[in-house]
This record gives C-alpha cells, sequence and structure tokens, in this order.
C-alpha cells in the first residue's frame, strides 16, 4: 500500500495511533502509542485499504501521509493556538466537564467554538480527500462532534458511523451549550452513532425529538428528506485475551511478587489507577481510606493503597488544581496516619508500561475505580482480565458504563463516602468463595465481549444501515 491509495475503511480520531519521539541525532522516529482502539482496529484497517486520520499530537508539525506498520497514517496539522483554543479548550474545558455531569464547570468561550468548527472542518476535508468511493469512515469521540455532517455536504456517497467514547449527558445539562443545535446537526450527519450506555443513546434521541424536531422511534431518527440515522448502544471493551497473556507471562509474574514484597507482604493491596481526572473520583477514595485507618477499622500494618496517576491535561487549570488537591490530601493522610516503612497511601504521578500495569492488577487484592462519571472505564476490565486465578476485588463506581456489565462487583455511589468505606471493607474482608464467584462471572463477561467484538458489531450495524441506505 502506498500512502497515496484511496482508503474504503476511514478512522478518524482526534490523535493518530502513534507518537512522535526525537532520537538523539536528531532525526525523527514513529511508535505506536498503547490503547484499545489502535488494537481493535488494526485487523480490520489491514484487512482492506484501511486509512487513519488524526493530529500527530504536536503542534504545527506540518506532515505528509505516510505508512507505517502497514497502516496508512494521514496527519492533520494543529496549530499551537488550535491546540489551545480546540483541543484544550473547547474540548476539554467545555466538552468533558459538560458531558461528564457537570463535575467541573464548563467554560463557554465563542473562540474555542470558533476554533472547533475550523479544526472539525479541516478534519472532514482530509477524510473527503482520502476516503474511496462509498467508503466506510468511522469517526471517533467528542473533539470532532461536526465531522459527519460536514463530510456528508462534502461526500453522500460515504457510510457514516460515528462512536462516542464518553457520557452522553441529560437534556438538562447538554442543554447549557450555547451551541447545542449545531452538535445535535453535526452528530446528525451519521449512519450510525454508536454510545457507551443505553441510556447515553436514548439522552440523544430526545434531544434530537426536543431540540431539532426530528421524528423518531425507539433508537432510530428519521430526517426530513427521509434519511434514517440510528443512535445506539456499543459498549467498548479491551483486549481481554491479550492482557490475560501479558498477567500470565513470567516476567509479569514474577514483578506482581517483587511489588508484593516491596509493599510489606502480606498487608493488602488496593489499587487505584487513573489518568489525573477530577472525574475519576480520586480525591474521594483516598479521602475514604484514610478514615478508614484514622477510624481503626483498617491498620497500616494490614492494608496499603497503591494510586497510580498518569499526567493528563496539565496546561488545563481544573486539572492542576487537581493535581494540587491530591498532591495535599495524600500528604496529610501519611503524615498523620503512616509509620517508618508503612506509609497509608503509597502515590505515583506517572505513567508505566503495559507490563507493569499487568504486574500491578496481579499484584492487587482489591482495585478501587470510583469515578463520579465515566463513559466506560477500561481500567475494571483490565483488572478482571488478569485475574486468571478468579480471585481478587473489584470496588466499582455505578457511574462508570462497565458498572451495566460488572454487576458482581461491590458497587458503590462515589458521592457516598460512608457507602465507599463499607464497600471497602466488605471487599477487604471478602473470603475466597465469595470472590472467585464474583470474578468468574465477570471474567465470562469480558472474554465474551472483547474489543474485536465491539468493533465487529458496530461495523456490522453500519454496514446493515448503509444497504438500508442504498435501498431507500
Ligand atoms: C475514555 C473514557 C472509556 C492509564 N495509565 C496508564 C495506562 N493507562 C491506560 C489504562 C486504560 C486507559 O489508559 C484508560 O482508559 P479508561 O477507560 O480507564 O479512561 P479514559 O482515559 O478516561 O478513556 C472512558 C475509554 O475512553 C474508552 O472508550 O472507557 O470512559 O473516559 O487502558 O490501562 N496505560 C499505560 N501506562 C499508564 O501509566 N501503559
Amino acid at each position: 500500500m502506498s500512502a497515496q491509495d484511496k482508503a474504503d475503511l476511514v478512522i478518524v480520531a482526534n490523535r493518530l495511533p502513534v507518537d512522535r519521539f526525537r532520537l538523539p541525532d536528531g532525526s525523527h522516529e514513529w511508535r505506536r502509542s498503547p490503547g484499545g482502539l489502535v488494537t481493535a482496529l488494526e485487523p480490520v484497517m489491514r484487512s482492506g485499504d484501511g486509512a487513519w486520520i488524526g493530529w500527530p499530537g504536536s503542534p504545527d508539525d506540518d506532515l505528509e501521509p505516510f505508512v507505517e506498520d502497514g497502516m496508512q497514517l494521514v496527519p492533520v496539522h494543529l496549530s499551537a493556538q488550535e491546540v489551545e483554543e480546540f483541543y484544550e479548550g473547547f474540548s476539554n474545558g467545555t466538552l468533558w466537564p459538560l458531558y461528564h455531569d457537570v463535575v467541573a464547570k464548563p467554560e463557554f468561550h465563542r473562540e474555542w467554538w470558533d476554533a472547533y468548527v475550523t479544526v472539525n472542518r479541516r478534519f472532514a476535508e482530509r477524510v473527503a480527500s482520502v476516503a474511496a468511493k462509498g467508503a466506510t469512515v468511522w469517526v471517533q469521540d467528542y473533539q470532532l462532534q461536526l465531522v459527519p455532517q460536514m463530510l456528508r455536504d462534502l461526500r453522500s456517497d460515504l457510510s457514516i458511523g460515528f462512536y462516542l467514547h464518553i457520557p452522553f449527558p441529560p437534556a438538562e445539562l447538554f442543554s447549557q451549550l450555547p451551541w447545542r443545535r449545531q452538535i445535535l446537526e453535526g452528530l446528525l450527519g451519521a449512519d450510525l452513532i454508536g454510545f457507551q450506555r443505553t441510556g447515553a443513546a436514548a439522552n440523544f434521541v430526545r434531544l434530537v425529538r426536543s431540540r431539532v424536531g426530528h421524528k423518531t422511534h425507539r433508537d432510530t431518527i428519521t430526517l426530513p428528506e427521509g434519511r434514517v440515522v440510528r443512535a445506539a448502544a456499543f459498549p467498548i471493551s479491551i483486549d481481554s485475551a491479550g492482557f490475560e497473556e501479558l498477567a500470565r507471562s513470567e516476567g509479569v509474574t514474577r514483578r506482581a511478587e517483587e511489588i508484593r514484597r516491596a509493599l510489606g507482604s502480606p498487608r493488602k493491596i488496593f489499587l487505584g489507577i487513573d489518568r489525573l481526572d477530577y472525574t475519576k473520583g480520586i480525591y474521594a477514595r483516598l479521602k475514604a481510606f484514610g478514615e478508614l485507618i484514622r477510624d481503626g477499622r483498617l491498620d497500616v500494618e494490614d492494608a496499603v493503597f497503591v494510586q497510580v496517576a498518569t499526567p493528563s491535561r496539565e496546561r488545563v487549570e481544573q486539572y492542576r488544581i487537581l493535581r494540587d488537591d491530591i498532591d495535599r490530601l495524600v500528604g496529610q493522610i501519611n503524615g498523620d496516619l503512616g509509620r517508618i516503612g508503612r506509609p497509608a497511601i503509597s502515590y505515583m504521578h506517572s505513567s508505566y508500561p503495559r507490563e507493569e500495569m499487568a504486574a500491578l492488577y496481579r499484584a492487587a487484592d482489591i482495585m478501587v475505580v470510583t469515578p463520579y462519571r465515566d463513559g466506560m472505564n477500561l481500567v475494571a476490565k483490565e483488572y478482571v482480565a488478569c485475574r486468571f486465578e478468579n480471585d481478587g476485588a473489584l470496588v466499582l463506581s455505578e457511574f462508570a458504563g462497565a458498572a451495566d456489565e460488572l454487576k458482581q462487583a461491590w458497587l458503590i455511589n462515589p458521592y457516598d463516602i460512608n457507602g465507599i468505606k463499607d464497600a471497602l471493607m466488605a471487599a477487604f474482608h471478602s473470603d475466597a468463595k465469595e470472590q472467585t464467584k464474583r470474578m468468574r462471572a465477570m471474567r465470562k463477561t469480558i472474554v465474551e465481549h472483547d474489543v474485536a467484538e465491539w468493533a465487529a458489531s458496530f461495523l456490522s450495524c453500519l454496514e446493515e444501515a448503509d444497504s438500508l441506505r442504498g435501498r431507500a
């Protein structure tokens, strides 16, 4: 395949699935960025003439399309100001908090919106120039919600799918957005719109009915020109077998034992792994854990909380504030309650290779996932995938999409600190039989529904929608 070939399947995402590394001699090389989406889509992309369109990750790079690892990659250029206004601004300062239950206050700035429109148009134009006649285009996530309609205006021959990885809010919250109608109309350019949860799809259909006035029936919307759009749930998943294989490997097994020893075995290990994001409920869970020690229900000799917080969106103010808040809380809890060689919380603000993540999952007795709102939460699924011995306990927020499937977890309401404390204790005291019963059921779910199945079911639904369109 050459970088000039037209593609039959085009993936459009904010980021390309590769990172650009600068070598000591000043030249650059591309490295695959780890991520479920690439793993899921790679086989489909290789089997046909696939292309992936996205931003390479640093501003002002103006790069030509290139082929990497058998995939055609098409960079979209963003200026430093666009990174600020489109990416950090409208995507992460407006849409992200608005779509996550207004956990933080969304900011509405007209210049941010203008940049969002400009960048979405650039993406749409890039797709239009790369897609073969009648190609399938799959647009990903909240940064690109205007692309479907912009693309349809340019290329009515394409079959267009859209997938939202984050929640879609109820009408009462979405309606705050000054550009609510433009976003709904942007999305309606797609033939199929996928969401994580059925509730999100229902929120969208209801908004389209009330705000745009289109006819709807269950999960279908009929536009005035007769075109039909379907909005449905396709809960995303992980490469379950891949994670299990990694977890079983000798290196990871050895590293998990090492971690347990370093933490003072046989203490029970509580674990949290998140991007450092205010939606993830990191503060609430650490506070709950600290109180359990203060109350004497847990002792630092018996339990430790390992929290990995991966640096994220560090130029956005809300994220800086959160980082300071967590730093202070961890310092306070460890200062008040830790003993020599026995901190209550072992806190790492950094990111790790996949192997280390798998070793942490294997080392942990209790995985704690407490977002205030989360599209899915893959960390919860990864933990389950790594527990091939059917042990370990998952404490999971009912406000994560994953709670729809992982019903056997210890479910909590992250706003209820006493509830979190009780669930942490219940998980801490649960016996092997109880853990096995729950873990076995959850493992069955994620083995049956992995990310390959997710991609296949979305794409086959899109194909179905397309053949209906062809007949209309
Ligand atoms: C969005 C939605 C939805 C984290 N730290 C490291 C690392 N990770 C990996 C995890 C996991 C992924 O990042 C995080 O995924 P989540 O689903 O937990 O959360 P978001 O980043 O907010 O993702 C979410 C998802 O999209 C997919 O649709 O589930 O709801 O918000 O895979 O393992 N990976 C490595 N080192 C780290 O330090 N290697």
